[in-house]
């Protein structure tokens, strides 16, 4: 999808249930499914498997990803994810400084 709304020129492969156990044999041989799975991309003779892996790096590329999360986002996110309840401090920081 980020290929057709950049424009990329790229060859789309797909393979049948029925080839794929003997193709999956070769491909790992020789190292072109490290994971033994697909998709994978091929750039420039450099294979790239894991989807998610792949698309961040195209996403990267073409100027897609998100900005960063403001820094006291990321420490609410971190104190929440370890259970810990953000301090007002922090929760009420940015609300704040958007104040003063
Ligand atoms: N985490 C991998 C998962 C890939 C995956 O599960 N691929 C499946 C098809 S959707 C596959 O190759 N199955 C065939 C096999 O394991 O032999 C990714 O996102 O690229």
């Amino acid at each position: 999808m980020m290929f057709e709304d950049q424009g990329v020129t790229y060859k789309d492969v797909r393979i049948s249930r029925e080839e794929w156990p003997g193709l999956k044999k070769t491909l790992v041989e020789t190292g072109q499914t490290p994971f033994g799975q697909l998709p994978i991309v091929e750039l420039a003779g450099q294979i790239m498997p894991q989807s998610a892996a792949f698309n961040r790096y195209f996403a990267k590329i073409f100027g897609k990803t998100p900005p960063p999360p403001p820094p006291l986002t990321m420490i609410n996110l971190l104190l929440l994810l370890f259970g810990l309840r953000p301090p007002a401090q922090v929760s009420m920081a940015p609300a704040l400084a958007r104040s003063t």
